[in-house]
C-alpha cells in the first residue's frame, strides 16, 4: 500500500493545501495530513479544530487520515512506516526552505519529499494572508472551503468582543 504525509499548521487549511492533498490523493492509497503542533506558536484555532475543518474538507477524497503530532515530522512518518513526504511549492521563495527541510529529513531517516507545484490559482495563498485579510474585514471566502470560513468570521467576530 503506498503511502505518503501531507504535513501543515493549517491554521486553517486553504484551498492551496486541499488542492495539494487532493492530488496526492490521486497518487498514493492513503494520504496522512498530519497537523504539527508548534508550542511556540499559538494558533488562531485549536489543533482539534483545525483536524476536524480538514476531515470536513477532505471526506470526499476518500482516504485522507488526519492526525496531530508534536515533534519532528520524521518521527511522525517513522512511526506510521511512511516514506514520502508530499509538500506544494508556491515560488521560488519556498524552496530554500523547502529544499533544507527535504535534504535534512532525509538525511534523518531516508524519508523522501517530493514537490508538487502550486496550480496557478493558488500560488499567492497561505493561512497567515487569509487570516490577516479577514482580520480587516476583506473577503477571503473565495480562498477557503466555506464551512472554513465561516468559522474564520466566527472566530475573528469572537476575538474583536
Ligand atoms: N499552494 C500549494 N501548497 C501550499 C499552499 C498553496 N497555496 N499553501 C500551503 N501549501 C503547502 C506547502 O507544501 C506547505 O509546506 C504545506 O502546505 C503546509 O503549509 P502551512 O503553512 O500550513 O504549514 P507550515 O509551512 O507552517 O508547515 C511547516 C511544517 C509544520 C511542515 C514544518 O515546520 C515541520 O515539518 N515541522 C515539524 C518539526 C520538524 O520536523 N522540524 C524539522 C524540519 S527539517
Amino acid at each position: 500500500m503506498r503511502r505518503a504525509v501531507c504535513p501543515g499548521s493549517f491554521d486553517p487549511i486553504t484551498n492551496g493545501h486541499l488542492d495539494i492533498i487532493e492530488r496526492a490523493s490521486k497518487l498514493y492509497d492513503v494520504v496522512h495530513v498530519a497537523v504539527l503542533v508548534n508550542k511556540n506558536k499559538q494558533g488562531l484555532f485549536s489543533i482539534d479544530e483545525r483536524i476536524s475543518m480538514i476531515e470536513e474538507t477532505t471526506a470526499a477524497y476518500g482516504n485522507v487520515k488526519v492526525e496531530s503530532h508534536q515533534g519532528l515530522l520524521v518521527d511522525f512518518c517513522r512511526e506510521r512506516g511512511i516514506p514520502a513526504i508530499v509538500k506544494g511549492l508556491r515560488a521560488v521563495s519556498d524552496f530554500d526552505y523547502e529544499l533544507q527541510m527535504a535534504q535534512m529529513n532525509r538525511g534523518l531517516t531516508g524519508v523522501e519529499t517530493l514537490f508538487v507545484p502550486t496550480s496557478p490559482t493558488w500560488s499567492f495563498l497561505s493561512s497567515t494572508l487569509v487570516k490577516e485579510v479577514a482580520s480587516y474585514g476583506g473577503d477571503v471566502s473565495h480562498l477557503i472551503p466555506p464551512s472554513v470560513h465561516q468559522r474564520l468570521v466566527d472566530r475573528i467576530a469572537e476575538r474583536a468582543a
